[in-house]
């Protein structure tokens, strides 16, 4: 449960676009359309996507709320245009014409058989549309105002991809790395993995699945540094920092699971081999280890933060797997239609997106301020530990 942004999207995969607004962002935010042009960008690559993103170049224009480059305080709202949309205007007119063409045969695995039993459709168009990974695009770009915050503040996130179908890079992230260099590194990659033999593999088996008709999904890591002690709470259950992170991550349809730090690992291990020890140095308390995660009790405890994400397999195949015929209750082959044969490095930037959200929920709840002058000082006068 966010406490003090709220920010809601709109829009359909081929209508003509997606809408956002996002409240709760402190004034004189510094911050600019390519900025967030620029997350967006990142969220269009990786091997493996569909011809969509070759059609579109993703653009949020800042409609309200930003003025001569800062934010006002007030709800910001937000437009990316779907240029897909003109090759779809009779099956997305607003108003009502001869288009006749309806989908009856719902994907496994997609909102397409529980959507439409519970809105009462008869074509699954109406489902597909609002429930596409499409709307992800107005997350990152939400995002994307919320992580400019975090990094005025010098709170910083990056990610990289661990896993794709069965190939799994257990590399180590070179610690003198910057995460702006982490980022860099991973954005350069098709599939956004830092280690080039796994890099290689991956690419093959998102090959492999795409000339099957087929699709794979993966693994996600992202890291985020900066955060002072006692974000979220542990007195009651809607307090607790992990418990928000998950939520928001998992409102991601495709995002299955979540571990923090060591995660499943630590069941494996002796309460000896897996908390972080405490030390006293220069007056600051340090750990030898990270395996929570950056998490204690439900609090940041200045640690990275360290959150892992698996994300299945897209629903829609090119080779469909068995389904019914709405229209007959028949078993029929699934609808199929363009899609993505891997989407995780896409996801990876989608996770960024909704760490950064939560975390700059989460700052703003314990400091406050109206600008981001308050804010700064109210972290400040928290002192260091
Ligand atoms: C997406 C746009 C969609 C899909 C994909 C994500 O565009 P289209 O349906 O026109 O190809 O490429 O969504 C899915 C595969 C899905 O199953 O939801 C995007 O902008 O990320």
């Amino acid at each position: 449960m966010l406490e003090k942004i709220n920010y809601l999207t709109a829009g359909e995969s081929h209508g003509r676009g997606l809408l956002g607004i996002i409240e709760g962002i402190p004034s004189n935010l510094e911050i600019d359309e390519n900025f967030i042009k620029e997350q967006l960008a990142r969220r269009q690559k990786g091997y493996g996507r569909g011809s969509r993103m070759k059609i579109e170049s993703d653009f949020a224009q800042i409609y309200c709320g930003v003025r001569l480059g800062i934010t006002l305080g007030a709800p910001i709202g937000l437009i990316i245009e779907n240029k897909d949309s003109q090759n779809w205007e009779e099956a997305m007119s607003v108003n009502k014409n001869n288009y006749s063409r309806k989908i009856t045969l719902p994907r496994p695995g997609h909102a397409d058989l529980a959507g439409v039993l519970k809105y009462g459709f008869d074509d699954i168009r109406n489902v597909i549309e609002r429930s596409s990974a499409r709307e992800t695009a107005m997350r990152v770009a939400i995002g994307a105002i919320c992580r400019k915050l975090l990094n005025e503040l010098n709170i910083h996130i990056c990610s990289r991809v661990v896993q794709i179908f069965n190939v799994i890079d257990k590399s180590e992230i070179d610690s003198d790395l910057s995460y702006e260099k982490i980022n860099e590194l991973a954005d350069q990659s098709g599939v956004r993995c830092l280690d080039k033999d796994k890099e290689k593999k991956m690419i093959d088996a998102i090959s492999i699945a795409k000339k099957n008709g087929d699709s794979v999904g993966g693994v996600f890591e992202i890291y985020c540094k900066g955060l002072p002690y006692g974000l979220g709470g542990y007195s009651q259950w809607y307090q607790k920092l992990q418990s928000k992170i998950s939520e928001t991550m998992l409102s991601i349809n495709a995002f299955k699971g979540i571990e923090f730090g060591a995660g499943f690992i630590a069941s494996e291990k002796y309460g000896s081999q897996i908390h972080d020890e405490i030390t006293f140095e220069n007056n600051l308390f340090h750990r030898t280890s990270n395996n929570a995660g950056g998490i204690e009790g439900g609090m940041s405890n200045a640690q990275p933060i360290h959150v892992k994400v698996s994300m299945k397999p897209i629903s829609t195949l090119i080779k469909p797997l068995r389904s019914i015929d709405l229209n007959t209750m028949e078993p029929k082959l699934a609808h199929k239609e363009r899609t993505d044969s891997c989407a995780v490095p896409a996801a990876s930037i989608i996770g960024e997106s909704m760490l950064a959200i939560v975390l700059a929920d989460a700052l703003l709840e314990k400091f406050g301020g109206d600008s981001i002058k308050q804010l700064k000082k109210h972290i400040e006068s928290s002192g260091k530990y």
